[in-house]
């Protein structure tokens, strides 16, 4: 049975992954952060009984900027995969905890890295990595982006993951390590955080929807975005690590549409004009605005036969009907 370490196994992404792992048989541990109160929502339908002596999957605590107890469940587990999921993850965010999100999101990677090259010259362990890069790299440089477009990044985010991103690329090159960059455009569910735009319209929409809430305040609606699934995505960072090499690999679905797009489709969807309930704030604009992402997955087709599943209105009317449903 492979087993799998994963970083910010409470996380969207997270979620779905250990889903998608243990569908393959694998044995998957998840590192989690301790809070005061239970996180574990998104892992509720296989996270029945933790007492369970035959089940094949295990969370622990950790903190992945705590580098003794990254590198403990490491030698414990001993993983044949780890994905690095976890990270401070919003982008605006970035701009008021600019330290700490270098701490998480950038130099934690180079913590986990450099455990598992321990890990793997002291006892010949082959372990593949994945690193959770992010289209956020590309930030101004225009689109279509693909692996071969330079960065520009536009937030403290987005440089702390282009600092995660060349560290990944350094060990492979290095240390010949098994050491891969997937960089995921934005993909949303109804899983995704709540702050972020696409979850922060389908939440408002049920509550306009049902007499709960007045208003939905945003900020740039030009944006544009190539949304996609997160469902499919994490197929692709499997699949990047059954690789023959280990690369670097753009996951998107090469086609953007604007934040006003959005509300227009899912205001539309209940039978709302989004134009009577959304107004614009300017709380909501960032410094420094990444305006139009858009990628190309040519090459996660070709090599690694990836091609996204859930067009742009399936996934909109998905995160709609379930804000719905859980009101
Ligand atoms: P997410 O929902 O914010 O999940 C991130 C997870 O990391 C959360 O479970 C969080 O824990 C955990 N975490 C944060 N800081 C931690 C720490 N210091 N120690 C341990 N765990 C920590 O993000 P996501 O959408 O699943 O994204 C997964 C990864 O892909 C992230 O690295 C993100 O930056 C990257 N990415 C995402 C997208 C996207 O569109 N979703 C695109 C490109 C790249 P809590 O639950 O306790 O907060
Ligand atoms: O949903 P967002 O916050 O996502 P953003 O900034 O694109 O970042 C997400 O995708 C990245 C991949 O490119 C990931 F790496 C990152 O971890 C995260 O998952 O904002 C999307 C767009 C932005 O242009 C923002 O300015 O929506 C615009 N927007 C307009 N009004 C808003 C709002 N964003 C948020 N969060 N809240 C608003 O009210």
């Amino acid at each position: 049975m492979p087993v799998a370490l994963v970083t910010g196994i409470a996380g969207q992404d997270g979620s779905y992954l250990a889903e998608f792992l243990l569908g393959k048989g694998y044995e998957v541990h998840g590192v989690m952060r301790r809070t005061s109160t239970i996180n574990t929502w998104r892992l509720d339908d296989i996270y029945h009984d933790p007492h369970d002596p035959g089940s094949p999957f295990f969370l622990h605590y950790g903190d992945i900027t705590d580098s003794t107890v990254m590198a403990n469940l490491l030698r414990k587990i001993m993983p044949d995969e780890v994905y690095h999921l976890a990270a401070q993850s919003h982008v605006q965010v970035s701009f008021e905890m600019p330290e700490y999100t270098a701490d998480v999101t950038g130099t934690a990677t180079i913590k986990l890295l450099e455990a598992i090259r321990q890990l793997s010259e002291s006892t010949g362990k082959a372990i593949r990595f994945y690193q959770a890069s992010s289209s956020e790299m590309f930030g101004s440089t225009p689109p279509p982006q693909n692996e071969e477009t330079p960065f520009h990044p536009r937030s403290p985010y987005g440089a702390a993951k282009v600092f995660a991103y060349w560290l990944t690329v350094n060990y492979r090159e290095s240390y010949d390590m098994f050491a891969t960059n997937g960089i995921l455009f934005n993909h949303e569910s109804p899983r995704r955080g709540e702050t972020f735009v696409t979850r922060k319209i389908s939440r408002a929409v049920a509550r306009i929807a049902a007499g709960t809430q007045k208003t939905l305040y945003l900020g740039n609606l030009d944006a544009k975005r190539d949304w996609g699934f997160a469902g499919d995505y994490v197929e692709g960072m499997w699949r990047m690590l059954q690789a023959d090499q280990p690369d670097d690999f753009v996951i998107a679905t090469g086609e953007a549409h604007t934040v006003r797009e959005f509300c227009e489709l899912a205001f539309s969807h209940v039978g709302l004009d989004w134009e009577k309930y959304v107004q614009v704030d300017q709380r909501y604009f960032r410094p420094a605005e990444v305006d139009y992402l858009l990628g190309d997955p040519t090459k996660a087709q070709r090599v690694l036969g990836w091609k996204p599943a859930l067009s742009f209105p399936e996934l909109v009317k998905l995160m709609v009907d379930e804000d719905v449903r859980r009101l």
